[in-house]
């Protein structure tokens, strides 16, 4: 196996293969393929913000924000133009490269795609790079968010196949593929991963890889999200996943797409210090940063900058470096 080449053919045996090396041999690989495609010890830093909470009508059985569960989460209507862009400057400020806005929608309306489309082209002229996530998209309407300049469409496929039924069923798998494909068409770069840790298997973890890896294109971002377990939704009370677990998952996910940025996302503060600096050896290039993720608490920027201090990292833009 020529372990330069950008591969989209992987099967499960091979995958799985990967994930059950030795740590250090896996670790190594994965580091080794990071270097030749991104600089070493740069971690690029994205702030969230949640520009419409709660009252979604799908039923994501880890989601806070889903109607059909009670989590007393503070649901608002879609944030005034201003406020997002004052959200956007602090994170700016703070020193965020990327403003992610996430909005509780099984499908959004073309006039609330227009509002949001407003939102990217005045959060990017703050400087920052944009991110959305809306749920699903018609063509048209990703057209529309390409024509605002947004430089991310994040919509996670969440887990495997085989598993995926066990965790939402208002949607199906190929309804976020065709999505996915809305949104490289319009020429909008792809953010897609999933959570680890929702009482799925290694071969579900291994499957969620493999269909990242075998899209036509690799996603450009990989957010691997470790659950955030939230009172009142089904997931809450799962056995947590074996940090080293995610480990391993960020390391193959580095491996099966080498130019992609990998982003340890959710769930760092159940993670220690140790713990994260193995998902960045392992190749993790891309974070969150600010107190608060969408709905739930996450490390705080003074903290995380300490850690980067510690380990010797530089916070980047996260561009990839020439190979
Ligand atoms: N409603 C849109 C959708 O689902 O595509 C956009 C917002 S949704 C909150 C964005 C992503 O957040 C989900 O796809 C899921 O991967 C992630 N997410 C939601 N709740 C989470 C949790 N408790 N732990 C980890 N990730 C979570
Ligand atoms: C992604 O993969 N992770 C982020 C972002 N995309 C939108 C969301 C994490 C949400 C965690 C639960 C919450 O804060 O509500
Ligand atoms: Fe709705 Fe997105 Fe939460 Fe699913 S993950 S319930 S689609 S906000």
């Amino acid at each position: 196996m020529n372990d330069h080449a950008i591969r989209h053919d992987w099967t499960l045996s091979e995958i799985l293969a990967l994930f059950e090396r030795p740590l250090s041999d896996l670790l190594f690989e994965a580091q080794s393929v990071h270097r030749r495609h991104h600089r070493a010890n740069e971690v690029q830093v994205s702030t969230l913000l949640s520009i419409k909470t709660g009252g979604c009508p799908e039923d994501c059985k880890y989601c806070p924000q889903s109607v059909h569960y009670e989590t007393g989460v503070d649901a608002h209507a879609l944030l005034p133009l201003d406020d997002v862009v004052s959200a956007a400057k602090k994170a700016r400020d703070a020193g965020a490269t990327r403003f992610c806005m996430g909005a509780a929608w099984r499908s959004p309306t073309n006039s609330q795609v227009r509002k949001v489309g407003e939102m990217v082209a005045a959060v990017k002229a703050t400087g920052m790079e944009t991110c959305v996530t809306l749920g699903m998209l018609t063509a048209e309407q990703a057209d529309e968010l390409a024509d605002a300049g947004l430089d991310y469409y994040n919509h996670n496929l969440d887990t495997s196949p085989e598993y995926y039924a066990e965790i939402i069923t208002s949607r199906v798998y190929q309804d976020r593929l065709d999505t996915l494909a809305h949104v490289r068409a319009a020429g909008i770069n792809v953010c897609c991963g999933g959570i680890v840790g929702m009482g799925e298997t290694r071969r579900d973890r291994a499957g969620l890889l493999r269909e990242l890896a075998n899209l036509a294109e690799h996603p450009e971002s990989v957010p691997i999200n470790n659950l955030v377990q939230v009172e009142g939704t089904p997931m809450h009370g799962t056995a947590p996943l074996d940090p080293l677990e995610l480990v391993r998952c960020i390391a193959v996910a580095r491996i099966l797409m080498p130019k992609s940025v990998v982003r340890l996302s959710a769930g760092r503060t159940d993670l220690s210090a140790e713990a994260q600096a193995l998902c960045f050896m392992a190749g993790a290039g891309s974070i969150f940063c600010g107190d608060q993720l969408l709905t739930t608490p996450n490390p705080a920027f003074d903290e995380d900058m300490a850690m980067f201090g510690d380990l010797g990292i530089k916070a980047s833009t996260g561009k990839t470096a020439a190979a």
